[in-house]
């Protein structure tokens, strides 16, 4: 029998499309969405839901015992555009959520945790391409700051307690069924549905502004992948690199350009541009590759055409 799953922050952009690949695989009876809020996405008409705010440990505890959960998948958390905004409230979320689910490991309630970090941890001063696992890191956001210290948190809990906690640094992410909210790289889908709607697009960020990014069919692929994989297998306790795709604005706009050929892009910058500055071009993800085997599937060009062709249909 598949072992019970909550997914914490689920009616977000990568908690929507995890949910449906969990239920795919193991039924909707072991898998639990929950989210501060409730939804009318379709995603979760039938979905067994929890209200749940990460921040109140009891009623986390209830919902875990209810439903006899024995993995979590943590993914509520502010991004870093809104978290620069509302720094207090971001490093609470996104610091004691992740206590509150290690807790639960720690006294061995329950036996695996999912939870993501971001290229956020590099900073100005790491190399920027290629971007090594183990380099410079000195993030100059809330929200990498939040995450660097977190994933040093799931180490800490790793060695010192033995909580299987696993985790991937994202790339931006790129995707059909959900919207992405309050981050730099949420310009990667909006350009998608503008180019649709309107034939146009301006961009916050600069036009050769290079940022990894990645599409969401891979995203969820390798977060399972790394999830199954043996914990021997398991080398990195930080947090492990991928690399995804990198390309520019301007990249991105030529590629969609060749299907859609009347699509413009234009450029207002704001002050996300300076946070993307200060993020890798392209990151090196070799540990992930030797350790539990990931490879990547869709490049840039397979990339935009799933995405229009699905966001068309
Ligand atoms: C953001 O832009 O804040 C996120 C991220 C790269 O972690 N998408």
């Amino acid at each position: 029998m598949a072992n019970k799953t909550l997914i914490i922050g689920a009616t977000g952009q990568i908690g929507t499309e995890l949910y449906l690949t969990l239920v795919e695989k193991h039924g909707r009876e072991n898998v639990i969405a929950s989210d501060i809020r409730s939804t009318d996405n379709s995603a979760f008409a039938k979905a067994k839901f929890e209200m749940l705010d990460v921040l109140d440990s009891d009623q986390l505890l209830k919902i875990v015992q209810k439903h006899d959960i024995k993995e979590v998948y943590l993914l509520a958390a502010l991004l870093s555009a809104t978290a620069e905004k509302k720094p207090d409230f971001a490093w609470k979320l996104n610091m004691e959520g992740l206590f509150n689910v290690l807790n639960l490991a720690k006294d061995k309630i329950i036996d695996k945790i999912f939870w993501p970090s971001s290229i956020a941890v590099f900073g100005p001063n790491t190399p920027s391409d290629n971007t090594p696992q183990e380099t410079i890191m000195q993030p100059t956001t809330v929200y990498g700051i939040s995450k660097l210290a977190g994933e040093q948190w799931c180490q800490y809990y790793f060695e010192q307690y033995g909580v299987d906690v696993r985790s991937i640094r994202y790339p931006g992410l790129i995707g059909y069924k959900s919207a992405p909210g309050g981050g730099t790289t949420d310009y990667d889908v909006d350009i998608f549905h503008k180019a649709i709607s309107e034939s146009k697009y301006t961009c916050f960020l600069e036009q050769d502004m290079a940022l990894p990014m990645m599409y969401m069919p891979d995203a969820i692929k390798a977060t399972i992948q790394l999830m199954e994989a043996a914990k021997e297998k398991v080398k990195v306790r930080n947090s492990y690199n991928l690399a995804g795709i990198s390309f520019t604005p301007d990249q991105i706009s030529t590629e969609i350009t060749k299907h859609i050929p009347e699509f413009k892009i234009s450029y207002e910058i704001d002050f996300r541009n300076k946070i993307a500055k200060s993020w890798p071009n392209s990151i090196d993800d070799t540990f992930a590759q030797k350790d539990w085997g990931w490879k990547q599937a869709y490049s840039l060009e397979s990339m935009v055409t799933d995405m229009l062709n699905n966001l068309g249909k």
